[in-house]
């Protein structure tokens, strides 16, 4: 059927036989991937929202592609997520049915969603039905849920054009083509490894090959077999940083790379360094948010600048503003970072205030970043407004969440959370605690397996330091009588004033910890 409107994926319709999506031993041609996918496509509705559960696996990759040519907007799970945000998510994004791997154990929070299993059999082949027509760029492709400084996760709407006009200028700024292999080990649950990491390349007619988990052996086995491009994270980049001096394959395996990319937090300066010193390549930094998609890069073919995240991508406007809303008045003037363009997601899905809230009332969309701007452009992040966000390993954290999991154990009656500088993840959470009883306070590695059961593994806290009270000058008791982040905007890299209980990490109780 012809469609008024460009496809997102123009070799997956014209059925190209080059290779799209490899997951190890596993790997779909465009042609077998439209097949899949298609085959897929045809059993979902346009319109209705279906869960993914996103699996580091092929099978992600087949159902959201499938979830894109049906126009069913997607919700991706993180597979790990704990069951109190997993309730959440499904009640709030009201998702028709939930795409899983066959055999794959799906928590009781999507018991009562329509499981459809995801397919990607390509012996024999499957038969690929017609594409649907070309879904409206205006259409929502996705609701991917971000933490905020209160409350639950909000999710982000985000439309069709957003994804295509992202994922063209960064192909703009870094000279992407299919000629292109990208690897890396991101999760697919979040825009970095999914948007950027697996449609990007099938934007392009490239290759995507996932290594399943992060591992400096699989980026060396990757890079050496061709791949052009490695996507990372901070912490992934610091650990290829700290290998290099004893890892000569990998030293040669990145220095043959065409483009090394960091985003979702900041590389510290020492970690570029320490890379363009052992392989002769520097990696290029971008910077973006779930809901606006990537708004700045170093372009690949500039002077490296190490601690810069680049300049405006094409088609984004970006304005630093000082605390009245103002332009800064000098380069050097620390402000906000505001943007406007396609790539901006729609809103927050049921939260008509908290979108509202997002934007100034001429449509600048309020990043919370702070930056400030060199004289030829090039933008500096210095910090963050609502410093209640946290970002540990890539992943944005709010504070609020992780406090309200530690009220609800029957041992603690008053928490405090906040982040502090961690080498490998750029931020820990830190977790303080008022035990009800100071004798018997609950143990490190429970209360960081009680967040991680009900929230996500990642949001646990990394140490625990106990307290007599929280000091009432930065946190404040909350209706309910426990206690509650007083207000926002307060540091949460401040640790409370000391009146402390002997302090327990949980490096040394029991919980996994593997660096
Ligand atoms: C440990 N584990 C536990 C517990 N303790 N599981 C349950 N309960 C516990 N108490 C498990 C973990 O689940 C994990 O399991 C293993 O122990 C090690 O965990 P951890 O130390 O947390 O981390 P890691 O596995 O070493 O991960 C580091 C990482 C990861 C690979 C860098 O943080 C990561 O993938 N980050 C990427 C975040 C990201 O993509 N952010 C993009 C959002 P197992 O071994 O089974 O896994 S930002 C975005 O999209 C914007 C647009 C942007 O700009 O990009
Ligand atoms: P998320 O909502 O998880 O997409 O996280 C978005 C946040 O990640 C931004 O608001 C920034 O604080 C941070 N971020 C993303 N990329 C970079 C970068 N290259 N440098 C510094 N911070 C970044």
């Amino acid at each position: 059927m012809s469609s008024p409107h460009p496809a997102l994926f123009p070799d997956l319709a014209a059925g190209v036989e080059r290779p799209a999506l490899r997951f190890g031993e596993r790997g779909l041609t465009y042609a077998e991937l439209g097949a899949a996918a298609g085959a897929l496509a045809a059993r979902l509705c346009r319109g209705g929202r279906v869960a993914v559960w996103a699996t580091p696996s092929m099978e992600t990759a087949v159902a959201v592609v499938a979830a894109l040519l049906a126009g069913a907007p997607a919700v991706p799970l993180n597979p790990k997520a704990g069951g109190r945000e997993l309730e959440h998510v499904v009640q709030d994004s009201a998702p028709v049915a939930v795409l899983a791997e066959p055999g794959a154990r799906l928590p009781d929070a999507l018991a009562e969603l329509d499981r459809i299993d995801i397919d990607v059999r390509t012996n024999p082949p499957l038969p690929a039905p017609p594409p649907p027509p070309e879904p409206d760029p205006e259409s929502a492709a996705f609701v991917v849920y971000t933490s905020g400084t209160t409350g639950p996760p909000k999710g982000a709407v985000l439309p069709r054009r957003a994804l295509a006009s992202t994922l063209d200028a960064l192909a703009e700024a870094w000279q992407w083509t299919a000629d292109d292999i990208l690897v890396h080990g991101l999760p697919l649950f979040h825009v970095h490894g999914l948007i950027l990491g697996v449609l990007g390349p099938l934007r392009r007619g490239g290759e995507v090959r996932h290594l399943g988990r992060f591992s400096t052996a699989g980026v060396t086995r990757e890079l050496s077999a061709g791949a052009t491009m490695l996507f990372g994270v901070p912490t992934m980049y610091h650990r290829i940083a700290e290998a290099l001096p004893g890892d000569r394959a990998l030293a040669k395996a990145l220095s043959g790379a065409r483009v090394l990319v960091s985003g979702s937090a900041a590389l510290p300066v020492h970690d570029h360094d320490r890379i363009t010193a052992a392989t002769g390549c520097r990696v290029i930094e971008r910077y973006g948010l779930t809901e606006t998609l990537i708004n700045t890069s170093v372009r690949a073919d500039a002077e490296p600048r190490p601690g810069s995240v680049g300049v405006p991508l094409r088609g984004v406007e970006l304005r630093i503003v000082d605390e009245a809303g103002g332009p800064t008045a000098a380069p050097d003037e620390v402000g906000e970072i505001q943007v406007r363009g396609p790539n901006l997601f729609t809103g927050y899905l049921n939260r008509p205030e908290a979108t509202a809230a997002a934007f100034t009332a001429d449509g600048w969309f309020r990043t919370g970043d702070m930056a400030v701007r060199d004289p030829d452009g090039y933008v500096r992040i210095v910090g963050r407004r609502a410093t209640d966000l946290i970002k540990s390993g890539g992943y944005k954290i709010g504070a609020g969440e992780i406090e309200n999991a530690l009220l609800d154990h029957p041992g603690v009656r008053e928490a405090a959370v906040t982040g502090e500088p961690d080498p490998d993840l750029g931020e820990r959470v830190v977790a303080w605690v008022v035990p009800y009883d100071p004798e018997r306070p609950p143990g490190a590695a429970e209360l960081a397996n009680h967040v991680a059961d009900r929230l996500a593994p990642h949001k646990r806290p990394r140490a625990v330091r106990y307290l007599t009270e929280l000091p009432a000058t930065t946190w404040a008791r909350s209706s309910s009588g426990r206690s509650r982040r007083a207000a926002e905007g307060q540091s949460a890299r401040t640790p409370p004033p000391p009146n402390p209980l002997p302090a327990e990490t949980n490096r040394g109780a029991g919980v996994p910890w593997n660096r």
